[in-house]
């Protein structure tokens, strides 16, 4: 055999053996996501305004960047009282004020103490990869999820654009429920961020529940 005809058979079985495994050649290719994130981390200053607390960490729109980004912090569980992480569509800051959110709600899962041990952390990144793989039908309306690090039990929110949209809200909180194996017997409750802003006492109420 020649040296040319070996190499020819040499390619075909490369090109055969890729076609099999559907293996790339190129690794260095990034898998796009549909937005792109920002990732905020929240610290208690008290010298500073709640705002200015706020601090964007990092942004990604590839598949590959989030998980190197994710493997780099902190998980959740393991941050100090008082602190939040937020992931946001890029362009949106994780407060009520910014456009994007002031007309919105959140849907809120309130997690018992114990839970930051056995939940907290599988929760925030299955909501994670809810919203960076926009996993509902209104993706659309999705704005960003928070969780914050407290003593009194932690908590999860994922933000919505507009509460008025019934459709879309409930949509988006039946699936959640469903995406995070959240028991049919516990309940989900969405809060409007006008009464969120406006309550008194300890809780707000909830428009909606699923
Ligand atoms: P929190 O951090 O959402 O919950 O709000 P926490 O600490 O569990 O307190 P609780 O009141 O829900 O029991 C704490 C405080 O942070 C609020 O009362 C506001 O003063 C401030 N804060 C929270 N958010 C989400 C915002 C926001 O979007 N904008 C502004 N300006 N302040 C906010």
């Amino acid at each position: 055999m020649s040296t040319n005809s070996i190499e020819n058979e040499i390619d075909q079985n490369d090109q055969k053996n890729e076609n099999e495994l559907d293996i790339p050649m190129d690794f260095s290719i990034k898998h796009p996501l549909q937005s792109c994130w920002s990732l905020w981390y929240y610290e208690n200053d008290r010298n500073l305004t709640w705002e200015k607390n706020q601090k964007e960490i990092s942004s990604f729109q590839t598949v590959e960047d989030f998980w190197s980004l994710y493997n780099h912090i902190k998980p959740a569980s393991e941050l100090r009282q008082g602190t939040d992480y937020s992931l946001f569509k890029k362009g949106i800051m994780p407060m009520w004020e910014d456009k994007a959110n002031n007309k919105g709600g959140r849907w809120l899962l309130s997690l018992e103490k114990k839970q930051r041990n056995n939940d907290l952390d599988r929760y925030w990144l299955d909501i994670i990869l809810c919203l960076i793989g926009e996993a509902f039908e209104n993706s659309n309306e999705i704005c960003g999820a928070v969780v914050n690090i407290r003593q009194k039990g932690d908590k999860i929110g994922i933000w919505t654009a507009d509460a008025q949209n019934a459709a879309a809200v409930l949509e988006i909180g039946r699936k959640l429920k469903e995406r995070l194996h959240i028991n049919q017997r516990t309940m989900l409750g969405y809060q409007v961020h006008k009464d969120t802003i406006e309550k008194t006492g300890s809780v707000s109420k909830y428009s909606y529940t699923v």
